[in-house]
């Protein structure tokens, strides 16, 4: 089954240099990345990412670390990878969520860690099933985004949208 799943480079794996290493890290899966960006992670986003979170006692330490709030490092690198189990090959490269149950030869067991205040820094986000990476998608990127359309699209067109271009 083809599938996309969504993988952040956490502040911590930015802060610590690690992105080249964990994007080798991800290439042993041999799927395709559908689309890349650096995203400065607002409060509301962060919130709706780990919404189903919300009732943990971690969940306050939870957004600040993927706002960047403990690593001076405001941002995170979003990706989504496409392909045949593309979800199930992610997770298990990356380990379990702790990093200190995670499997050394895995991304969180090589470069992850818990701080002394429980923070359970574990240097990258991947979805865990097909719903969550479909939400999780649409939440971070828009369809012009991907390369590759694995969910419905539709084209509108927008009149007197305010936005950035060059001068
Ligand atoms: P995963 O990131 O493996 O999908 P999750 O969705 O259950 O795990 O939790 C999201 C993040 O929340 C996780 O990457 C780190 C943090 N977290 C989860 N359980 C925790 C705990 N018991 N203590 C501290 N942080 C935790
Ligand atoms: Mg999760």
């Amino acid at each position: 089954m083809i599938e996309q799943t969504l993988v952040l480079i956490k502040p911590d794996g930015l802060k610590k240099s690690l992105t080249g290493n964990i994007l080798t890290r991800l290439s042993e899966t041999r799927l395709e990345i559908a689309g890349a960006k650096v995203v400065k992670v607002t409060r509301e986003l962060a919130e709706k990412h780990y919404a189903h979170l919300k009732d943990k006692p971690f969940f306050e330490e939870l957004i600040k670390y993927i706002m960047g709030e403990l690593h001076e490092r405001k941002k995170v690198m979003a990706l989504v990878y496409h392909g045949e189990d593309a979800i199930k090959k992610v997770r298990q490269l990356c380990g379990e969520t702790n990093p200190e149950k995670a499997a050394p030869d895995t991304i969180r067991g090589q470069y992850g860690r818990i701080t002394t205040s429980g923070v359970y820094e574990n240097v990258v986000h991947a979805s865990a099933n097909r719903e969550e990476a479909e939400r999780e998608i649409k939440l971070w990127f828009s369809p012009e985004e991907l390369v590759y359309h694995i969910y419905p699209v539709k084209e509108i067109v927008i009149e007197k949208v305010k936005k950035l271009i060059w001068v």
